[in-house]
């Protein structure tokens, strides 16, 4: 079974790799972002909770999160594989997929982390911003502040599978083609 977590800041590529990724393995794309902003979509009351933190470009608890991906585990037990795209963003994450994953009898193979400069991720979220009508894409400060909660609470979740011997960084900067030619080369070795 192949389980890859695809690492990075918020505009470093994951959500776009990710598409690539399934259709190339046939891993099933499990993205915390999307479930959350299907939830706030749907109006529930996690999405309503979800969406006065997302806004601000806070994370979300912990156990909101740890919930949805285990359900999303339970409801696809024949699967080949997961991409898992925006999780785990805490270290507490990282080590619930662990115990999710055990339990199953499977693990993570390994971390792909793209690397992308500050500048550069600001650029691209605006960019985005113009069109997807994403609120945490629209404005400059929770674009930064996005970028700080990565520095502060997810970029220690690397050193987490650094210890495994599962970590393997990527640049990040380039066409999403040279990009993706780079993660197969990581997945297939
Ligand atoms: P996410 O949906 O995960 O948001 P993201 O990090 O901005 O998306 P992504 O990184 O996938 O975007 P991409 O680079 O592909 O999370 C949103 C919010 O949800 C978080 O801030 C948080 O509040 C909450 N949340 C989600 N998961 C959570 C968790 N586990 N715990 C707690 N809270 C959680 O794309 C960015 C742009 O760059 C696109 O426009 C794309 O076209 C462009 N781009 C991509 N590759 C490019 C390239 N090579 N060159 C130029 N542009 C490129």
């Amino acid at each position: 079974m192949l389980n890859l977590v695809l690492f990075g800041p918020p505009g470093a590529g994951k959500g776009t790799q990710s598409q690539n990724i399934i259709e190339k393995f046939g891993l099933i794309h499990l993205s915390t972002g999307d479930l959350l902003r299907s939830e706030i979509a749907n109006g529930t009351a996690l999405g309503l909770e979800a969406k006065k933190l997302m806004d601000q470009g806070l994370l979300v608890p912990d156990e909101v999160v740890i919930g949805m991906i285990s359900n999303k585990l339970d409801s696809n037990k024949d699967a080949k594989g997961f991409i898992f795209d925006g999780f785990p963003r805490t270290v507490a994450q990282a080590e619930a997929l662990d115990t999710l994953l055990e339990s199953k009898g499977s693990k993570i193979s390994c971390m792909i982390a793209l690397e992308v400069n500050d500048e550069e991720l600001e650029h691209r979220l605006l960019l985005r911003g113009q069109s997807s009508g994403r609120p945490d894409d629209a404005n400059p400060d929770v674009i930064r502040k996005r970028i700080r909660e990565y520095n502060e609470k997810t970029a220690p979740v690397a050193d987490f599978y650094k210890a495994q011997h599962k970590f393997t960084s990527i640049n990040g900067i380039g066409s999403i083609e040279e990009i993706f030619d780079s993660i197969c080369k990581v997945i297939e070795k």
